[in-house]
């Protein structure tokens, strides 16, 4: 691992210690994520934003000051939140000379993360880890967070952007892709589900994590408790209902998000049941009777919009997402697409445990 930029971000944000290496770690599709390790101080995550993703990513930072700062006053506890560094001329961020932001975060020792949730109790300690962060954010002060993201989860224009790129076909993989591409459109419907309500004004905005996939909880090792919720980078206005619904997706079947055995992709009820227990216990009673009415359902639109995502950028040439394999996005995507048919069928049994 070369020292430059790395080792150079290192050097700008850390207060103490003489950097000595950093290793790439995480499985993150869209940041560079390094562990930064120093002689003579606690070692510190390391990452560059993409700022192909992220146009504003000084507002992106902005957003997480502000959580990361009122969680720190609402949880001393040092391992239950996420405790961004500030760099010696205060701020919470550097940029290299190519003009990429750099930023770092508090290693939280004794940890580990998961990409697929065993059984009932760990759905449970993740689910209770993400209500909690919703719970304590209930009451952040200061007025809205930036929307850096606009439409992040606005699901009818994540299909509008979908058909734009069906139609230009940039990659030339749409003859290929067709069935796939049938299946978005012909559940176009589901697009409507949650957006409706929200138009409506049924449901409230809330401050939502935006990306509530299992392997952003942290576990504390040595007990296997949901400790705290990493990945700030989309915390924005939103619904509750995005963010259950997304946890839903990557909690509720035995197989990762990119199994490419579709047979593996299943709804496990018991999982269900226990992480829908865990999102009450964790967020306070704070959900309403018209957001628990669409809980069985967020899961499938969140997969549906994710698996339009996945397909999207397979078409568009994979450039949002990274991928490790020749077609991984319409994988992704065709694991996505089975998963919210999957939850679909299943509704009326996980309404019972809402
Ligand atoms: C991306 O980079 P990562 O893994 O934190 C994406 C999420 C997706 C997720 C799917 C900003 O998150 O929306 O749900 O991949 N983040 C962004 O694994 O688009
Ligand atoms: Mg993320």
């Amino acid at each position: 691992m070369s020292l430059h930029p790395p080792g150079e971000a290192a050097e700008h944000l850390a207060l103490h210690g003489r950097f000595t290496r950093a290793s790439r770690m995480g499985a993150g599709h869209i940041n560079d994520t390094f562990l930064a390790e120093f002689e003579g101080a606690e070692p510190l995550v390391l990452q560059r934003v993409n700022s192909a993703v992220f146009p504003d990513p000084e507002g992106v930072m902005a957003n997480i000051e502000r959580v990361t700062d009122h969680l720190a006053r609402r949880c001393p506890d040092e391992r239950r939140a996420l405790r961004l560094v500030r760099a010696k001329d205060g701020r919470a961020f550097w940029r290299d000379a190519a003009g990429e932001l750099w930023r770092a975060y508090r290693c939280v020792e004794g940890t580990l993360v998961k990409d697929v949730v065993g059984g009932p109790w760990e759905a449970y300690e993740a689910a209770r880890a993400f209500g909690a962060f919703q719970y304590l954010m209930s009451d952040l002060p200061g007025g809205p967070l930036e929307e850096t993201l606009p439409g992040f989860h606005d699901t009818p224009g994540r299909l509008k952007a979908f058909e734009a790129s069906v139609r230009e076909d940039r990659a030339g993989r749409a003859a290929a892709a067709k069935a796939e591409i049938d299946a978005v459109f012909s559940r176009r419907a589901w697009a409507e589900r949650l957006a409706a309500a929200a138009r409506a004004g049924l449901v409230p905005v809330r401050v939502t994590h935006n990306d509530t996939k299992i392997n952003n909880v942290l576990f504390d090792a040595a007990s296997g408790k949901g400790l705290c919720v990493i990945d700030l980078d989309t915390v924005m206005p939103g619904l509750m209902l995005y963010d259950f619904g997304d946890f839903v997706r990557t909690a509720v079947s035995p197989a990762p998000e990119d199994e490419a055995d579709l047979s593996r992709v299943q709804v496990r009820t018991e999982v269900f049941e226990a992480l829908a227990q865990g999102w009450r216990d964790g967020s306070g009673g704070m959900i309403s009777e018209e957001e628990r009415a669409l809980l069985p359902s967020a899961g499938r639109v969140i997969a549906y919009e994710l698996g339009m995502r996945f397909l999207k950028d397979h078409l568009d040439g994979d450039r949002y997402f990274r991928v490790h394999r020749p077609n991984h996005n319409l994988e992704r995507a065709r694991c996505q697409l089975r998963l919210a048919s999957e939850i679909f069928s299943r509704e009326a049994e996980l309404a019972l445990y809402c």
